[in-house]
């Protein structure tokens, strides 16, 4: 009898170097569609853009006027900006996720991550659920982190889609440093996460961790991985852009908890590996049977304290 074959799905995690915040969202797509063009060529099916992908990282900056701010963000999802993105995908036949900014028709905020298959269709959205930063100018910083000025946390929480051959979830940059963001997807069954991100190194309340920004990142989502039995896909926008420099190391990390591919460059460089989808239950059925060895009666305190 012959063995089964592997669910096996090629990602590219296509990283992104800086955003000038000049930069036109037409030219960010090209650059886009460049990264996916190189993707189909390596074979890949599917590639995680970062968060906020389309613009510079605008929380930098408090900006007051509210049409102002609203330029930053999509009102549709393709819009006239990333339709050629979506078209491009389905020609090519490769799916991708993408982080932007989304204002939604009743004038609601979101950090938002869109998964689209290889037929240049929508699977799913994604709203950040963990919001960092702060929500009024800090002067004292270097730059700001305004993202709670500027996003409300997704109502819907975290999900999980049955995509790509396997069941997908995703995540949104500082989601990932939380051990209930994989844990609530682990018990849905994860099997491959999709995560953006723009960390900049510089961690304005405690200076002590910038040299340790690449430490931590790995660390959360080799945990998440392993504890959970779930691939990892991670792409950064990294590099120094509008003077502040944020971390590159885009990566595919295994349910195994390694990390099998990452960036070279804090440019745009697309990091490719073949996820095995059928790894994730050597950790699901043995160490991570969750069935068979979580003790929940001890979890409360997780839900009723914050
Ligand atoms: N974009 C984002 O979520 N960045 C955060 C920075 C935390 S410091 C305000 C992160 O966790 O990487």
């Amino acid at each position: 009898m012959s063995e089964p074959t592997a669910r096996v799905v090629t990602v590219g995690a296509g990283q992104l170097g800086p955003v000038a915040r000049d930069e036109s969202r037409e030219s960010v797509v090209e650059r886009l569609i460049a990264l996916l063009r190189q993707a189909a060529r390596r074979g890949c099916q599917l590639v995680v853009f970062p968060e906020l992908a389309l613009t510079t990282f605008f929380p930098r900056w408090h900006i007051e006027d509210r049409s102002e701010i609203d330029r930053w963000f999509e009102t549709e999802m393709p819009g006239p900006a990333t339709k050629a993105l979506f078209e491009e995908a389905r020609i090519l036949g490769v799916g991708f996720c993408l982080g932007y900014a989304e204002l939604t028709p009743d004038g609601h905020h979101y950090n938002t991550q869109v998964l689209v298959a290889g037929d240049g269709t929508v699977v799913a959205k994604y709203r950040k659920v963990h919001i960092p930063g702060h929500a009024e100018p800090e002067p004292w910083r270097l730059f700001q982190h305004l993202e709670r000025y500027y996003f409300e946390p997704g109502p819907e929480g975290f999900g999980v889609w049955r995509a790509f051959g396997g069941t997908v979830g995703m995540m949104i940059c500082n989601d990932r440093r939380w051990p209930e963001t994989y844990r609530v997807m682990g018990l849905g069954g994860v099997e491959l996460i999709l995560c953006g991100y723009n960390t900049p190194i510089h961690y304005a309340p405690d200076p002590s961790q910038d040299v340790l920004q690449g430490f931590h990142s790995a660390l959360v989502m080799q945990a998440g991985a392993y504890q959970n039995g779930t691939w990892v896909v991670a792409a950064a926008k990294g590099g120094v852009e509008e003077g502040v420099e944020s971390l590159a190391q885009s990566c595919v990390i295994a349910p195994s908890g390694q990390v099998v591919a990452q960036a070279y460059t804090a440019e745009d460089e697309l990091v490719v590996a073949p996820c095995d989808l059928d790894w994730c239950d050597r950790y699901k059925r043995t160490l991570f049977d969750f069935d068979r060895y979580r003790v929940i009666e001890h979890y409360e305190p997780i839900t009723r304290q914050r």
